[in-house]
């Protein structure tokens, strides 16, 4: 099983990358931020709470997206593994991603960091809000404060992944295509 975190503050291109990967590499695509987002378009309990978070650009509760991810790796049990995309977004996600995969005889292969200057972020996000009307991408402000929780909470996260010896960063600025090129060269080094 090959599981891959594929990490970097909003915007970076997780889940434009994520899309590629998972048909390159034949593994399951498991986004934090699409999870969330389901939820919040069938207006569930947790979707209502979590919306109230993500339109001021604030994390979601750990114990919340830990259960979701728990709840989506037991649904996929032949899965030939995974792509994390915007998980984990804090320590003890981290940690908690590590316990969920180790009581399944499995871990974590390796981080994948895509790595951009903040005003490159600041522009994709709010062109993408434009288009996709999402609402936590289309101010300024709000984007901000999503990069501070990013540098505050997630930013420690590659730490703990450097500290294991599994941290690739990719320079996440250029063509789509380069970056894709960049991040499968990393896979398959992971594989071989
Ligand atoms: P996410 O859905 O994870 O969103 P994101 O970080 O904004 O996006 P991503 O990084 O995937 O976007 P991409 O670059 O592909 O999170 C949203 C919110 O959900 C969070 O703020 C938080 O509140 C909550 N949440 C999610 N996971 C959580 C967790 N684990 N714990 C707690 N809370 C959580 O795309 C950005 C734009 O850039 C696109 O328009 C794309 O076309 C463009 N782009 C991508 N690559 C490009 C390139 N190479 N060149 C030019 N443009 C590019």
């Amino acid at each position: 099983m090959l599981n891959i975190v594929l990490y970097g503050p909003p915007g970076a291109g997780k889940g434009t990358q994520s899309e590629k990967l998972v048909k390159a590499f034949n593994l399951v695509h498991l986004s934090t931020g699409d999870l969330l987002r389901d939820e919040i378009s069938r207006a569930t309990e947790l979707g209502l709470k979590a919306k109230a978070l993500m339109d001021n650009g604030i994390l979601v509760p750990d114990e919340v997206v830990i259960g979701m991810i728990d709840n989506k790796i037991s649904a996929n049990p032949s899965a030939g593994g995974f792509i994390f995309d915007g998980f984990p977004r804090t320590i003890p996600q981290a940690e908690a991603l590590d316990a969920l995969l180790a009581s399944r005889n499995e871990k974590v292969n390796g981080m994948i960091a895509l790595e951009v200057p903040e005003q490159i972020l600041r522009e994709r996000l709010l062109s993408r809000g434009k288009i996709s009307g999402r609402p936590d991408d289309q101010n300024p402000e709000l984007i901000q404060k999503r990069i501070e929780e990013y540098q505050n909470k997630t930013a420690p996260v590659a730490g703990y992944y450097r500290n294991q010896g599994k941290y690739a960063g990719i320079d996440g600025v250029g063509e789509i295509e380069e970056i894709f090129n960049l991040i499968s060269q990393e896979i398959n080094k992971l594989q071989a």
